[in-house]
């Protein structure tokens, strides 16, 4: 095509989009996750239910003619490179809004940079309080804990018929943190004794002085806010001091993670979640299928919530007429999502409105119901 053919096509091509008829662009979407260091087992399946969903919701044509493009980055579970991650996304990359952080210790860090730049920023697996309190353009499916540990403990009561327990946690971690706080207050509501409570670092891998404490005072469960590899540990090492007690545990626990490590000393072990690989229905059906024939494995809690959360982004995008200005498109984004409602592999969902605090407008929270999971031979059933 001679240059005076081409310079035609491109200025009939910019007056048909000026014209307002579609010209399909590219919708780019930041996923910021940990995809390596000790929340990589989470960011991993996070970022494998993204692609799944991405990659099926482009081969039936995209958005309203729009391609998916993720662009992926590893914020490898740290606050500092969640921060530097976010920057490079929102600003030089030039996303349309950010998935992630994975873990709430970074989002407190990073998702203030997405609520000044009006750039939506929904996380899938933040579980702490307070996550929503960032401002009106967090968002996340993640069900918090405060939603989900008073279940559980209910469960347990049922279960296991217990009544006085011993309670371990993480105090450096926004989410351990926050567990243990929804924990305690959960206990005290339901009137379980607590015989002892004993904290630990990150990184720390010897637990056996403070389960020794806790053995001393017999509980009849272990209560236990902690990420994966640090839950598992100590699943171990409370086994290997001849300890019987079942575990309760919150979203950390979500993980296969914990049975590559503690095998079936995990067995007996109770979590809350409103994903279940034995829920039966189909859409669930169909999403572990797709993901084991894409991955080669079977999908956890965090790549249910991962997928479920491209396809309400997805929904709410067809509803948006995008502009080509990335401030307005942002913000119709932001505008779009409060009424979306989906049933996917969690089941059915929906977003609340998180309530202000200082004065501060709040995000959206998930929901949604958990339902209460046990161990058994390695695997959580229901
Ligand atoms: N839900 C946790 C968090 O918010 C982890 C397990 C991802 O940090």
């Amino acid at each position: 095509m001679s240059y005076q053919m081409k310079t035609l096509v491109a200025s009939a091509l910019l007056a048909w989009s000026a014209a307002g008829v579609a010209v399909a662009a590219d919708i780019k979407i930041g996923v910021a996750e940990a995809l390596t260091g000790p929340a990589a087992k989470y960011g991993v399946a996070i970022k494998n239910g993204f692609t799944l969903a991405a990659d099926e919701l482009n081969a039936k044509g995209g958005i309203n003619g729009n391609k998916i493009v993720l662009v992926v980055e590893d914020e490898q579970g740290k606050k500092e490179e969640a921060i530097n991650v976010f920057k490079k996304l929102i600003f030089q990359d030039k996303v349309l809004m950010v998935f992630g952080p994975t873990l709430s210790n970074s989002a407190f860090a990073a998702d203030p940079i997405a609520n000044a730049s009006k750039t939506v920023v929904f996380g899938t697996s933040n579980t702490a309080d307070g996550i929503t309190n960032m401002g009106p353009f967090t968002f996340r499916n993640s069900v918090m804990e405060a939603d989900v540990l008073p279940v559980t403990t209910r469960a347990a009561v049922k279960q296991f018929g217990i009544k006085k327990v011993a309670v371990l946690y993480g105090n450096d971690d926004a989410f351990t943190k926050s567990g243990y706080d929804v924990f305690k207050a959960a206990l005290e509501q339901q009137k379980i004794a607590v015989t002892d409570t004993e904290t630990y670092a990150k990184g720390d891998v010897d637990f056996k002085a403070q389960l020794t404490k806790i053995k001393a005072t017999n509980p009849d469960a272990i209560i236990c806010s902690c990420l994966a590899e640090e839950a598992a540990n100590i699943i171990l090492q409370t086994r290997s001091l001849g300890m019987k007690q079942p575990f309760v545990g919150g979203n950390g626990f979500n993980s296969p993670k914990l049975f590559e490590i503690a095998k079936d000393g995990a067995d007996n072990t109770l979590m809350g979640s409103p994903w279940s690989a034995e829920n039966p229905a189909a859409a669930n059906k169909k999403f572990m299928a797709d993901y084991k024939a894409k991955f080669g494995g079977d999908p956890d809690q965090f790549a249910a919530q991962a997928f479920d959360a491209m396809y309400i982004v997805a929904e709410a995008l067809s509803k948006v007429k995008l502009s080509g200005s990335l401030e307005k498109d942002r913000l119709a984004l932001r505008d779009a999502l409060p009424a979306v409602k989906f049933d996917g592999a969690t089941g059915k969902f929906a977003f609340r409105r998180a309530a202000p605090q200082g004065g501060k407008e709040g995000g959206y929270d998930a929901q949604q119901d958990a339902i209460v999971n046990i161990a058994k031979g390695g695997k959580f059933i229901l």
